[in-house]
């Protein structure tokens, strides 16, 4: 395991949204904990000038993503509502990458690979123009957008890292994020701790 990003290295951190965070329309249990642990992970990228890029989940009010509409989940992450705004604890560096998901009336888009920046570009296309190859992953939810993430790096030809203690799950089934990070590792996905990157 290793302990240093390199330079072919970028940090993604997975809706650390409002609303995914306890007390949130969609909270995930210790959603929150992992806030200090992830900006610990962006001032190891900002020392060595790293890209940092921060997906979120960006709904319309109807989206078929939606209970009420014929999905899985309670309405979350609705733009331009507080719920959608990233935690305010997040240390998130000036030139942070933001990419938007989910925001079609008829996608879920788990994965951050279906994401798009402000101007349009998605997220394999923007890591491409940084020479990123290597992907550390963190963030919310483990068993959703996070899994997905990962399962669709590999078609992308990205060598991607799970900071296991910078992730939460939704766990609708007891035990869904231990089997998303199985299936995780199953596709290839190395784990690493955030705690034991160097300083
Ligand atoms: C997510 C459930 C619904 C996620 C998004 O970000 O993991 N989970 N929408
Ligand atoms: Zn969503």
């Amino acid at each position: 395991m290793d302990n240093c990003m390199d330079d072919k290295s970028a940090l993604l951190i997975v809706d650390l949204q409002n609303d995914f965070c306890p007390g949130g329309a969609l909270g995930v249990s210790g959603g929150d904990e992992i806030v200090a642990v992830i900006n610990r992970a962006i001032a190891h990228c900002i020392s060595r000038r790293l890209p940092v890029i921060a997906s979120r989940d960006w709904h319309p009010s109807k989206t078929t993503h939606f209970r009420e509409f014929g999905g899985l989940w309670p309405p979350h992450c609705i733009r331009g509502t507080d719920g959608a705004e990233f935690h305010p604890e997040l240390r998130l560096p000036e030139n942070v990458i933001v990419v938007s998901k989910g925001t079609d009336e008829t996608h879920d888009d788990y994965s951050a690979f279906h994401a798009r920046d402000s101007q349009g570009r998605r997220l394999a296309e923007i890591l491409s123009s940084l020479g990123v190859s290597r992907l550390y992953i963190c963030g919310l939810a483990t068993d959703y957008c996070v899994k997905e993430t990962v399962l669709e790096a590999a078609r992308h030809h990205i060598d991607i890292t799970v900071f296991t203690d910078a992730v939460r799950g939704v766990d609708l089934n007891p035990g869904d994020s231990a089997k998303a990070l199985a299936e995780m590792e199953s596709s290839g996905a190395h784990f690493a701790e955030v705690l034991n990157l160097l300083e």
